[in-house]
């Protein structure tokens, strides 16, 4: 029996072998990793769902605001380790797997990565989920559940071959499907207007295509605390009738239909290249905020007694990103349509509960649809979009008359398109960006607009991640010497990982995080060695470049450099340089040909270098396939030096350059995104800082005057790199990397590669002179490791709830 959190090695090893017995007949000698990771699974829940059910109804009850997180994406990964550790069984499992023959480690491989994301964004919700759970506020995650996620990526001859990722084919033991709760969406259709007696107009639909919205819970369990919150996904299913005309037709109309049905939560990001793709995605996204808002007011009904006019002092929903904007119309649509609110009351009620945060400045990735395509999926929701920009028009006119130049350039709707970033704002009471910077530079250029009618709505809430799962649980050996050295507190109380600065001019202790870290990078060379057969040195620098790949993100800048380095090697093969492994992990998304190019370009460098003897144990690439969760939890407790090189003004925030940062790396950046917000912290000496700044980058793109090709014209170094790339030093024809050669040269270097690139040279040379000192090198990324605790998502949480939710704890 298990008490509190107490669990024994006796209690566990006889649930174990009997779950293993019953589920699977089977003795634990004849299970295997696979039967073992279910059996593991299978104890967690039991111990999971008793705390769960309380949490839920203790949130039923006592009448507390509810925060609802809706999000496209939850990049959730592996969660065995995760619920072990926050259950308190994460020591005993690992005692009895080993009197069991079996290793901890091994079996928890056997999960399934849940990739229900696609980058920085997506891992964001999921940190949020983590620390909401640990700090007992009641909010829970919503989104689809991906029937396939974010591609698997294979490199087949350098190239990225995409695979589907077909995560579900055994039973997730996480989720729990709740048919009981299911939520009818509509699409299509007809609506008719009707005038009620009392005057009011009544909206009619006909002829909608109705689909099933299945949720499946997934418990997200607090750090020892007996919370347990919830991440809905919904799927989508047809609506089984039960009077049909022929069996023919049944067959025949419900293959199809099913199919169609089906897709909506088929697919992460369906390729949107064509019409139809983009009516999927689109689709995609209604039946996430249907669902979810009728959810939302059903669950209002039943647990407080009280008008929907006091919805907001017991909800509050944050849209993350411009993807799940449809909720506004939404909620407009069931106030008016199904609970008989007029206009302004129900506008009163939206505007109250919504708040958007946005991730991005790149244009790509300010979402527009077509309006054909919007109105014929959902009329109902257009003829409300519709009102919300001509009374907002309206409003611009008349009391902003300075501002009447600018409403084509605030409109909801303007030339053809509905702008989504433009209705989330007007329907929201909070706009945040994701770092100092980035909010900045929506309050000053992106958004000025908007900024200027509405300054109270703007403010900032910069990301952070859980320490929990990406110190404590991926690199248990430096949470042991942390908590060696300051007690366990830190845990729960992330700041206080700032009382490790005093050790950190200790030559003994900093001898300690010295021996972490070379073991974790032992670890890893082990794993690149089963990987790729490559031997790496572990006394190399590990130099890290893991995240999605993208232009801004300036891969190619790191690669710039390695032939850089290669060239000089070649040149004067005694040249004194510290040896370095260059490792990188990214995926391209698929119909994005530039960064598929610029992926092969890495791997062909890769074979070369690694196949030179002249360069011999000075320099090694290596890259890593199917960059994921599971992988950057391998990669970054054994990295020395994190890039963080965008272009800048371009990284709203970045996540990955702070779990790097905790992990000890030392970080070489452009000043973008967050890594301001660090060396704010750890100071300019505690960090390798290069390039142009951002209102710099912002000047160039405003008032012009950057030629790249004055660049290539006058620096030897670039135009060698550059020439290299169309005479097939790196690839088995002349022309195989032109692309890239002519989109620097022809589009005029639009990330400034060129243009960074001297600078980024001396702070890789600062980097190798630091590196020889092993004490100087430790010292600071002790004082990296000192600082993280800032970072940590429980202070941005805090934050989120001080400034826009108002939650409070349970
Ligand atoms: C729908 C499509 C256009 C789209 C799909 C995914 C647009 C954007 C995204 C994802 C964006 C994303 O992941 N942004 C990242 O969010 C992180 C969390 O705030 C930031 O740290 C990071 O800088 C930003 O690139």
């Amino acid at each position: 029996m298990s008490t509190g959190s107490v669990y024994t090695t006796e209690w566990l090893k006889k649930r174990v072998i009997e779950v293993i017995s019953k589920q699977f007949g089977k003795s634990v000698k004849e299970a295997s990793k696979k039967d073992m990771y279910f059996a593991l699974a299978n104890v967690v829940n039991s111990e999971i769902r008793e705390k769960w059910q309380n949490t839920n109804k203790k949130y039923n009850e006592n009448g507390h605001k509810q925060l609802y997180y809706l999000s496209m994406e939850f990049l959730i990964g592996r969660l065995l380790r995760n619920n072990l550790l926050n259950c308190g069984l994460l020591q005993v499992t690992e005692k009895v797997m080993e009197e069991l023959g079996f290793q901890l480690d091994a079996i928890l491989e056997e999960e399934e990565d849940a990739g229900l994301g696609n980058g920085g964004l997506g891992r964001l919700a999921a940190c949020f989920l983590d620390s909401l759970a640990s700090l007992k506020y009641p909010g829970h995650g919503f989104g689809i559940r991906y029937r396939y996620g974010l591609f698997e990526q294979r490199i087949i001859h350098g190239n990225q071959v995409e695979l589907p990722d077909n995560w579900l084919t055994e039973p997730y033991p996480w989720e729990t499907r709740k048919e009981d709760e299911a939520i009818i969406v509509q699409f299509h259709g007809n609506v008719h207007m009707f005038k009620r007696n009392d005057g009011s107009l009544e909206f009619k639909y006909e002829n909608t295509d109705k689909v099933l919205a299945i949720p499946y819970d997934v418990p997200i369990v607090g750090y020892q605390n007996d919370t347990v919150n919830t991440l809905r996904l919904w799927s989508a299913e047809p609506i089984y009738y039960d009077k049909v005309d022929s069996l023919d037709d049944m067959f025949f109309r419900d293959l199809n239909h099913q199919h169609s049905i089906e897709q909506i939560s088929g697919f992460l990001y369906p390729d949107d290249s064509s019409l139809e793709g983009k009516e999927l995605r689109l689709k995609q996204q209604y039946f996430l905020t249907s669902a979810t808002i009728q959810h939302i007011i059903k669950q209002f009904k039943n647990n407080y007694r009280l008008p929907l006019t006091r919805l907001h002092e017991k909800v509050v929903i944050q849209i993350n990103d411009t993807h799940p904007t449809l909720a506004i119309p939404e909620l407009m649509r069931i106030l008016m349509d199904e609970e008989r609110f007029g206009w302004d009351e129900a506008w009163e009620i939206t505007t109250n509960v919504f708040a958007y945060t946005n991730h991005t400045i790149m244009e790509e990735a300010l979402e527009t649809w077509p309006i054909d395509l919007f109105k014929n999926l959902l009329p109902r929701i257009y003829m409300i979009v519709h009102e919300i920009n001509e009374r907002f028009c309206k409003r611009l006119w008349f009391d902003y008359p300075e501002m009447r130049e600018r409403i084509p350039n605030m409109a909801i709707i303007a030339y053809g398109k509905i702008h989504m970033a433009r209705l989330a704002m007007v329907g929201s009471f909070s706009v945040n960006g994701v770092a100092k910077l980035h909010t900045k530079i929506l309050k000053e250029k992106v958004m000025n607009d908007f900024y200027t009618i509405e300054p109270h709505k703007f403010n900032n809430k910069t990301n952070g991640i859980t320490h929990r799962r990406w110190l404590l649980q991926i690199n248990p050996k430096l949470g042991n010497l942390i908590t060696e050295l300051i007690g366990p507190q830190w845990i729960l109380r992330p700041k206080q990982m700032i009382h490790l600065l005093k050790y950190s001019k200790d030559r003994t202790i900093l001898e300690k995080f010295d021996r972490v870290k070379n073991k974790n990078k032992q670890t890893l060379a082990n794993y690149i060695y089963e990987q790729t057969g490559i031997k790496v040195d572990t006394s190399s620098i590990f130099d890290v470049h893991i995240k999605r790949l993208h232009e801004y993100k300036r891969q190619l800048l790191n690669v710039f450099h390695i032939i850089y380095l290669y060239h000089e090697l070649k040149d004067n093969p005694n040249l004194d340089i510290t040896p370095r492994t260059f490792i990188f992990g990214a995926k391209a998304a698929p119909g994005y040909h530039i960064a598929k190019e610029i992926i092969k370009l890495i791997n062909s460098v890769a074979t070369k270098v690694n196949n030179d003897p002249d360069v011999k144990d000075k320099l090694k690439v290596i890259f890593l396939e199917n960059y994921n969760v599971s992988l950057a939890e391998k990669i970054i407790p054994a990295a020395d030096v994190s890039e963080q090189i965008s272009t800048a003004s371009k990284e709203a925030s970045g996540t990955g350059n702070m779990k790097l940062m905790m992990n000890g790396a030392l970080t070489i950046g452009t000043l973008d995104g967050a890594n301001v917000e660090i060396c704010e912290l750890v100071g300019k000496e505690n960090m390798f800082i290069f390039g142009l700044k951002a209102e710099e980058v912002i000047a160039f793109y405003e008032q012009g005057g950057y030629d790249a090709r004055d660049i290539y014209n006058t620096d030897d170094r670039i135009r060698r790199i550059m020439d290299l790339l169309n005479d097939g030093e790196f690839g088995k024809q002349s022309i195989e990397f032109k692309d890239i050669y002519y989109h620097i040269l022809y589009h005029n270097d639009p990330y400034f590669v060129l243009k960074d690139f001297e600078s980024y040279l001396e702070a890789h040379e600062l980097i190798d002179q630091t590196y020889r000192d092993k004490y100087t090198w430790t010292h600071k990324s002790a004082v990296n490791i000192a600082h993280s605790g800032k970072f940590s998502s429980d202070q941005t949480i805090q934050e989120y709830v001080n400034d826009i939710w108002k939650i409070k704890k349970l």
